[in-house]
């Protein structure tokens, strides 16, 4: 049977998540473009990688050219230094979406963060309409990116999911996690969910699996057709004898975004 894609562009394909992803993504398309700063290997026969920087604004109208869709994880994916925030993912990003509006792409589908909204407290269930509370200069960035998602479908019809990933790990790593974490295995059935659903606009989901522990209602991306499978609860125990409790005054114990809320400003204490 044909597949529903000829070419799908994955950025961060060297990363964390491109791996993941370079696992999934080849039930949806004939054709899997990787793309990243960093040399990848193991290219496979349905492969074709690319190196290239997302600030070089010339790189990016090449690699979204004769593409029908991207996963975009390609980017800072950590507060760091100013100057890599601002490359990565505030030039790089409206690179890529330059490049998918002159190259007429369709849809792309991208790794926001719980960092664009995790200086709300984490008594208050939020959904994703709430205003952004970035909680460092890597979630304002993400901020950026859901803003101009926003501003290519009402200008350009141009389709977006922006996902604001919690924790996407093996496990849950501390007490945080049990409400922050995405499984792999959930993580991808998301991405294709984003990938099959008719119709996305531009909409923001929450990227976490079923846990019992929430902070983030997905009510309003319901047409995405997500239903994760695993709960970070399975790993409670393990995590609790491996972890002591915070105090109250804690940015782990009070905000979504957990340590990065509390974190001094990066260039200050990693000066150039
Ligand atoms: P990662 O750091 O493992 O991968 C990011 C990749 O982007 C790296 O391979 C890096 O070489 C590449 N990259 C960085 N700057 C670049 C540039 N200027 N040009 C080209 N490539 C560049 O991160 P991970 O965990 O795979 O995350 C993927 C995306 O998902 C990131 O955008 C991250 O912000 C987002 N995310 C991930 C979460 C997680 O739990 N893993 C949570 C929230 C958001
Ligand atoms: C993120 O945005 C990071 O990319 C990831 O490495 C984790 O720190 C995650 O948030 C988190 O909040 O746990």
């Amino acid at each position: 049977m044909a597949k529903r894609y000829n070419r799908i562009l994955l950025t961060g394909a060297a990363g964390n998540l491109g791996k993941v992803l370079r696992e999934s993504l080849p039930a949806h398309c004939e054709n899997l473009r990787i793309s990243d700063r960093d040399e990848m290997t193991d290219i496979a026969a349905h492969e074709e990688a690319v190196v290239c920087d997302l600030a070089d604004a010339d790189a990016c109208l090449a690699l979204t050219k004769d593409v029908d869709a991207i996963i975009h994880m390609g980017g800072q994916s950590i507060e760091g230094s100013w100057e890599n925030v601002l490359n990565a993912n505030i030039i790089g990003f409206y690179n890529m979406y330059e490049g998918c509006r002159k190259n007429g792409v369709k849809r792309l589908i991208w790794g926001s963060s719980n960092h664009a909204i995790g200086f709300y407290p984490r008594t208050q269930v939020i959904d994703a309409s709430v205003y952004p509370r970035p909680d460092t200069n890597y979630g304002v960035s993400k901020v950026f990116g859901e803003a101009v998602s926003q501003y290519y479908w009402d200008k350009y019809h141009f389709e977006s999911v922006s996902i604001r990933i919690g924790s996407c790990f093996p496990e849950p790593l501390d007490r945080r996690m049990l409400a922050t974490w995405l499984s792999f295995r959930d993580f991808q059935h998301l991405i294709d969910r984003c990938l099959i659903a008719p119709r996305v606009e531009h909409t923001i989901i929450y990227g976490i699996s079923d846990n019992d522990e929430k902070l983030w209602d997905n009510k309003l991306a319901s047409h995405l057709g997500y239903r994760p499978k695993d709960n970070a609860e399975d790993y409670r125990a393990k995590v609790e004898a491996a972890s002591e409790q915070k105090g109250i005054d804690d940015p782990m114990f009070k905000y979504d975004g957990g340590g990065f809320a509390g974190q001094p400003h990066f260039d200050d204490v990693n000066p150039s």
